[in-house]
């Protein structure tokens, strides 16, 4: 049987025995995290799910190919090229031209879906830009996981977002919100937002039981799951509110727009907070990623227990 993407030799296997694996994303390591820790990050992401028992599948086209399992040459390309940004919509570009691109959360997730990834860590999702209703900026994030089945753990959407309009999107594409041991959605780098969600789990099995509903139910859609750091581990508050005033003022002024205005902002935010931004990044992206750990086994228990028929 052909496919239109190549697994790594562990995914394989891993698929093939119904073991738990979480995919992870590569633009958050070519655009989101700067080198050379990006590289560092991008292997020790993939070392907590191996020590955690499960498989890593980090996803990125190389050479027109999607790779769902990245080798360790792999992993290098995607934290020292200088790749392409690429969402959905990029997909098939890249492959009938041959050429190599950094996954965002929509590609990550449509791709892995396909391959039959149910779990997905990420750092932050995108979501609806400040001055969407003149802009249109709005993430391919939101929309692709309103048709891709998929559990994705993330520290809610930066505050650079427009955090009203992103939750809003999501009620109208149907796409579950479920805080992880909270009833507030996280803004990223601070443990809350001024939002409130409906629903709130407080374990991983839980999720796992709501992905067997949404199947059962025939609900097409991603999950977000929504998981915020500790607070000893949040950016201070103040400085936060500060530093994002300058991002959003310079972005402003330097005119930048689309696909460019995320990583604008975050390689902006980490200079001017001396760092500090970053290792809040790192840390809560671990924290997801033990969580997405998490929920994987569980979830590949249940398929274990009771196997879907139909
Ligand atoms: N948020 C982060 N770090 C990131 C991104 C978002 O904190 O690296 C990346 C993700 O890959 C996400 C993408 O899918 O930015 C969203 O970009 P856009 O707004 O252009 O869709
Ligand atoms: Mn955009």
């Amino acid at each position: 049987m052909s496919t239109p993407f190549q697994l790594s030799s562990a995914v394989a296997t891993a698929l093939a025995e119904n073991r738990p694996i979480v995919a992870l994303e590569s633009t958050i390591i070519s655009h989101g995290l700067p080198r050379p820790r990006n590289f560092a990050a991008a292997v020790e992401f993939e070392q907590i799910l191996t020590d955690a028992g499960v498989t890593p599948a980090t996803i990125a086209v190389l050479d027109g190919v999607p790779q769902i399992g990245l080798d360790a040459a792999g992993v290098r390309r995607i934290a020292e090229e200088d790749l392409a940004k690429a969402s959905v919509r990029d997909l098939p570009i890249l492959s009938a031209r041959g050429a190599s691109g950094a996954t965002t959360v929509a590609a990550t997730a449509h791709l892995a879906a396909l391959a039959g990834i149910r779990v997905f860590a990420t750092g932050g999702l995108g979501g609806v830009h400040r001055g969407a209703s003149d802009t249109f900026d709005e993430s391919a994030d939101l929309s692709t996981l309103g048709v891709t089945p998929i559990a994705v753990v993330s520290a809610g959407v930066k505050s650079v977002l427009d955090i009203a309009a992103t939750l809003e999107r999501l009620e109208t594409l149907s796409v579950p919100v479920i805080g992880f041991g909270t009833r507030i959605f996280p803004s990223f780098w601070l443990r809350e937002s001024a939002h409130t969600l409906d629903w709130s789990v407080d374990s991983a099995a839980e999720v796992a039981a709501i992905m067997r509903a949404q199947d059962q139910l025939g609900h097409g859609q991603g999950i977000v799951v929504a998981n915020p750091i500790p607070l000893e581990q949040q950016w201070d508050p103040v400085e936060h509110d500060r530093v994002l005033a300058e991002a959003l003022d310079a972005a402003a002024k330097a005119g930048v727009r689309g696909k460019a205005v995320t990583p604008f902002l975050l390689s902006y935010i980490v200079e001017a907070s001396g760092g500090r931004s970053l290792e809040v990044n790192l840390d809560l992206a671990r924290n997801n990623v033990r969580v997405a750990a998490q929920i994987a086994i569980e979830w590949a228990q249940l398929r274990e227990v009771a196997p879907l028929h139909g």
